[in-house]
């Protein structure tokens, strides 16, 4: 039916609460996959409630950024459904987020998924493989997740980024929680941490992360419990000491410069233990992200013309 005429004006409930004209399948270069998966957590549940708070809070911010003076939605952003949760087996989930995004990398889109618990990830990450299979994962989290195993599970949260690290090149940052198994781990593996403290400022630690990077293709996960909970309150477990708004940016805007980012989620997400501002917060960091992956032309995101043509 004609857009409008049942209630209008109207804000629609999508990300950034886009027009039809700017948000269709087709026609969009992001697409957000909302994953409400919230079974393995350890400490504080509730971020299930993730990626509609984040949503919700999308819908009041400008499209307009000043920093790169551009509308990055005029490429597109379409949200998806949210994922159904399989509660049964964390494995089954994982491939289940799989077959979800391989479904999108074949269509060239770049995958904006919103957890849920960090679990998912490992999921974004095999769905990219058929499609980038140099594909490296930059893991930003205040914990290694590098555990073989947790509360029965070898797909539970705190061992995501060790099921990644059996798939492709894993660099991680910000990490600041780690056990002893971990930390044995890390250095047997020789998986690169660096380092993000007032000891090693952005300056110096963004070339490393680089450094550390294979290319071209990057996916990029961003637990939220990596800033500082001064800023970022509302994770299910919080740790002192992590990185700022501006620090996270910098480094965003340089990987998506050096990098062809063809995905990224952002996980943990817990709504309801902390302010507003959490989910809002969430929100401009996805659109930032796009923004950043937009304005780096056609070395980012996106696909090939033929693969936008299939979309
Ligand atoms: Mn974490």
């Amino acid at each position: 039916m004609p857009w409008g005429t049942l209630s209008s004006p109207s804000v629609p409930h999508n990300f950034l609460g886009l027009e039809p004209r700017r948000s269709s399948l087709r026609a969009s270069r992001f697409v957000v996959l909302p994953v409400p998966y919230d079974s393995t957590t350890s400490y504080k549940s509730g971020t299930r409630e993730g990626p509609s708070a984040i949503i919700a809070a999308s819908r009041h911010m400008e499209e307009y950024d000043p920093e790169l003076q551009d509308e990055p939605c005029r490429h597109g952003i379409h949200t998806l459904a949210e994922l159904e949760p399989h509660t049964g087996d964390p494995a089954v989930m994982v491939e289940r987020v799989a077959t979800a995004v391989r479904r999108l990398a074949r269509r060239g889109k770049c995958v904006v998924m919103l957890g849920g618990e960090h679990s998912i990830t490992v999921g974004g990450v095999k769905g990219f493989l058929p499609t980038s299979p140099d594909l490296a994962v930059l893991y930003l989290d205040a914990h290694a997740d590098l555990r073989d195993e947790y509360l029965g599970t070898r797909y539970n949260h705190g061992c995501g980024a060790r099921r990644i690290a059996e798939l492709c090149p894993l660099v991680q940052v910000g990490i600041r929680s780690m056990s002893r198994e971990e930390a044995h781990y890390v250095a047997e593996r020789k998986i690169p941490i660096i380092p993000w403290d007032a000891a090693t400022p952005a300056v110096e630690a963004i070339p490393q992360v680089l450094a550390a990077l294979p290319g071209p293709d990057v996916y990029v996960s961003i637990d939220l419990d990596v800033l500082d909970p001064s800023l970022m309150a509302a994770v299910g477990t919080p740790e002192p000491g992590g990185m700022g708004w501006q620090g996270l940016l910098a480094l965003m805007r340089a990987v998506s410069r050096a990098r062809r980012i063809v995905g990224f989620d952002l996980c943990e997400l817990c709504p309801g233990e902390g302010p507003v501002a959490c989910a809002y917060t969430a929100a401009t960091l996805a659109y930032k992200l796009m923004g950043y992956v937009a304005s780096n032309g056609e070395l980012s995101g996106g696909g090939s013309p033929a693969q936008q043509r299939r979309a």
